[in-house]
């Protein structure tokens, strides 16, 4: 049984009495306008300041997640609703006020396991996969395959915490779901973690292509039906990382990659339609593939995150007038400068995406890393709010 996010009562008043209007139609019926300062801006009204929420707001800088996490693993965690909740808060209550949306506590490979695959997150090494799939003629591909993936059972931890959280956030910010790309995923199922050189990802897609496609194809259906049973347990904005879109030419990109991609915007609204649910904005993050700006414009999200590699006016031009939002896009390592440089990149940034007024939501080109302090991420929300200000 998937979990239902009821409407909280609270939510319209809290908001009312924060003075935000109640909640309208828009664009055609497009999503239900609700009055948090991201939705308003993704509805093309005009806003006070651009909104801004953090990759990674959650996670190994914060002296609180350590405690809460207490040394246990790491996916325990994510598989104790009660936990996840309480990490996805903690950056909204130590920057209460500076952050305009929530991230739920989870990880990108909750979907590797779903199809079957052991991951294990090992201590300062990262995620470990024992049994990556090295070849289409492994059992293992094969398993991978033809296993009917019920992402409602596997996954029924990851709507639980939502479903908490949204309680638990009594209407104060919008809570993000997500799942990674395909490519990305593929990439962590057949090197079996991270990787320097993807050797084996890069012999999957030029040795086996036809089996990496069939691969690729059978995510995405995965991440359509995740997708959609986060929006039904309360996520109100999804977010695709494609983390290792960087990695591929402009030319691969665009067989291994954006196909999927697109196939995730186009399905996801349909799901949510089949299952009498609004349709939800939709983020996409294809770091390191900024030569795909044009074209990621055209399949289907509502945002298009953007890296630090690519300068704000740059990528504003390449927009045109077309009705996407970026989002991004300092580079996380500002976070280890001086505070005089944090403003200076700041005011950039806001100077390049055309102020606050419209068309942005701020965030960092990636997610923040560890030992950055949390005050100094603390003063990068608060320049951003007050230099995005009109
Ligand atoms: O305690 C620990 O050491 C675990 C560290 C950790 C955390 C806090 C991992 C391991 N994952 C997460 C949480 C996480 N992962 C979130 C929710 C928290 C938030 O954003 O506030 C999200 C959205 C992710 C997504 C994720 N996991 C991505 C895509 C985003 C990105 O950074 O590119 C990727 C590539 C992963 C894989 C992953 N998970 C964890 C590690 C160490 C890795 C490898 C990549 C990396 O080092 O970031």
């Amino acid at each position: 049984m998937a979990h239902e996010f009821a409407p909280l009562k609270n939510d319209l008043i809290l908001r009312t009495a924060w003075g935000y209007s109640s909640p309208v139609k828009i664009r055609s019926n497009e999503w239900r306008l609700d009055s948090w300062l991201i939705q308003r801006q993704l509805a093309g009204q005009d806003v006070e300041r651009a909104p801004i929420w953090i990759m990674r707001q959650a996670g190994r800088y914060l002296p609180e997640y350590h405690e809460a996490k207490d040394g246990r693993d790491f996916f325990e965690c994510c598989r104790d609703p009660e936990v996840a909740s309480t990490l996805t808060l903690q950056p909204i209550e130590r920057f209460a006020g500076l952050l305009d949306a929530a991230i739920i506590f989870s990880d990108i490979l909750v979907i590797p396991q779903a199809m079957g695959m052991t991951v294990e997150m090992l201590d300062k090494v990262g995620p470990h996969f024992p049994e990556p799939l090295r070849s289409p003629d492994d059992g293992q591909y094969e398993r991978v395959m033809q296993k009917k993936v019920d992402v409602a059972s596997e996954l029924d931890y990851v709507y639980k915490a939502i479903t908490m959280t949204r309680t638990k956030l009594q209407g104060r910010v919008p809570l993000i779901g997500f799942c990674g790309a395909p490519w990305t995923l593929l990439c962590y199922m057949t090197e079996g973690g991270g990787s320097k050189t993807h050797r084996e990802s890069k012999t999957w897609i030029y040795k086996s292509p036809e089996a990496a496609k069939a691969l690729l194809h059978k995510i995405s259906e995965v991440c359509v039906d995740y997708l959609a049973l986060q929006v039904k347990a309360g996520a109100q904005l999804i977010q695709v990382f494609d983390s290792n879109a960087g990695e591929l030419s402009p030319y691969t990109f665009k067989t291994f990659s954006e196909p999927y991609l697109a196939y995730i915007a186009e399905h996801l609204p349909k799901r949510l339609q089949e299952m009498g649910l609004e349709r939800v904005p939709m983020i996409v993050f294809p770091k390191g593939a900024n030569h795909a700006i044009d074209s990621v414009c055209n399949i289907g999200y509502n945002v298009i995150g953007l890296d630090w590699v690519i300068d704000p006016a740059e990528a504003v031009k390449i927009r045109g007038d077309r009705k996407i939002v970026f989002q991004g896009n300092a580079d996380p390592g500002i976070l280890y400068g001086s505070h005089e440089n944090i403003t200076e990149t700041v005011e950039h940034m806001v100077k390049g995406f055309g102020g606050g007024k419209g068309g942005w939501i701020a965030n960092l080109g990636h997610g923040v890393t560890p030992f950055v302090k949390p005050d100094d991420l603390k003063f990068y929300l608060s320049e951003v709010q007050r230099v995005s200000k009109r």
